[in-house]
């Protein structure tokens, strides 16, 4: 059996990852390592709590004694785990170094360790490039992050890239675009959108809405993690993006129309200070191992749509219940909606 530490697996993309993985490799016997911060959830992995080839950890991985020892029996790390949401950082930076730098390394001394290790694959993200006004971020392109959690990811990024060039940890990093899905936290813009919109709630659209995103599907960037842990070469980074580069306003019109909601539910206001204009990636390096998206957009946003819709019973307690959800909603939006 193959161990496979995975880190963040009670998030969005993490539990995403854990399903597809376990689906997919049958010696693959993964740990998933949470902290169940307000964005980690049991009930992103309810289908496989009780899966003999899946242990759940509940724990910081900035905390060396439960971290540590998980990382250095793994044979691949996947490192999910992160804050995520840069209105968030922009509200309260703290834990953004905390977690996405200190965190990662804290597990990368441990994978220095790690006698078996093949793999470390840190999950990075397309903002590190900051905002790109033409054409697609190379890999090889400067990173100029604008905000405090892509300059804590950044941070991350290059870390994890000294650890190979230093101690030859096995290192791969990947920068992937906007991602949408099942399980995403209903506070990241497609979830909140459909969300709000299904029960008539204004959609809180920042600035001028002509920011642009490429949208990616969950399942397919999970299609590409598990293709580098394969195919990749220690020391690269990969771009993985979905090829979807769509603005704000052309996105909230899709859901409005997908839910047949009415445009007037679209509420302008104040921009998000530092607003990225733009992320787009050049894909050249992941396609010529043999890999392209396989959701196009529009079936994917669809099928998102409707699995919010038909999956109340995951969002709602979120939203009406959870005081967390609504001080951040309040300390967000409470001006402008
Ligand atoms: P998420 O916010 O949904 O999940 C993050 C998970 O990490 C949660 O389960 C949380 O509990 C856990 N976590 C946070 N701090 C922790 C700690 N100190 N120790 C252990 N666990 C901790 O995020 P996501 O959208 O699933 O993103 C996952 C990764 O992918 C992140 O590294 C993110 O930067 C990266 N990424 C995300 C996107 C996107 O569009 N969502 C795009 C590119 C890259
Ligand atoms: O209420 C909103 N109104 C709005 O107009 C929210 C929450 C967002 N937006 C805009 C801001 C962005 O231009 O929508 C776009 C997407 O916003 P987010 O969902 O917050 O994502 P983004 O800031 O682009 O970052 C995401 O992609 C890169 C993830 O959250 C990151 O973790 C990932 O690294």
């Amino acid at each position: 059996m193959v161990d496979v530490l995975v880190t963040g697996g009670a998030g969005f993309i993490g539990s995403n990852f854990v399903r597809y993985a376990l689906a997919t490799h049958a010696d693959w016997r993964i740990t998933t390592l949470d902290k169940l911060t307000y964005a980690g959830r049991r009930e992103n992995l309810h289908d496989v709590m009780d899966n003999p080839r899946h242990a759940f950890v509940h724990g910081d991985i900035g905390d060396a004694a439960v971290s540590g020892p998980l990382v250095e029996k793994a044979a691949i790390v996947v490192h999910f785990a992160a804050e995520t949401h840069v209105d968030r950082s922009i509200l309260a930076a703290g834990e953004f170094i905390r977690t996405d730098v200190e965190g990662t390394f804290v597990l990368l001394e441990a994978a220095r360790r790690a006698a078996g290790l093949t793999r470390f694959v840190q999950i990075s993200t397309d903002e590190v490039y900051g905002s790109v006004a033409s054409g697609a971020s190379r890999e090889t392109d400067e990173l100029k992050p604008r905000n405090p959690y892509s300059a804590s990811k950044a941070g991350a990024d290059r870390l994890a890239y000294s650890y190979w060039a230093t101690y030859d940890v096995p290192v791969i990093v990947t920068r992937a675009s906007n991602n949408y899905g099942p399980y995403q936290f209903p506070e990241k813009v497609i979830p909140l959108f459909v969300t709000n919109a299904i029960d008539d709630i204004p959609v809180p659209l920042y600035g001028d809405g002509r920011n642009v995103r490429d949208w990616l599907h969950v399942d397919d960037h999970c299609r590409a993690i598990d293709l580098l842990i394969e195919q990749g070469t220690s020391g690269e980074v990969y771009n993985i993006g979905g090829g979807n580069d769509v603005m704000n306003v052309d996105l909230t019109h899709r859901i409005l129309d997908g839910l047949r909601k009415p445009a007037s539910l679209i509420k302008p206001v104040a921009d998000r200070p530092g607003h990225d204009r733009r992320y787009c990636v050049d894909t050249t390096k992941l396609r010529g191992l043999g890999w392209q998206p396989q959701v196009p957009f529009e079936d994917g946003l669809r099928d998102t749509i409707e699995w919010y819709r038909r999956n109340e019973w995951w969002w709602r307690p979120i939203k009406e219940n959870d005081p967390a959800f609504k001080a951040y909603y309040q300390a967000q939006y409470g001006r402008t909606t």
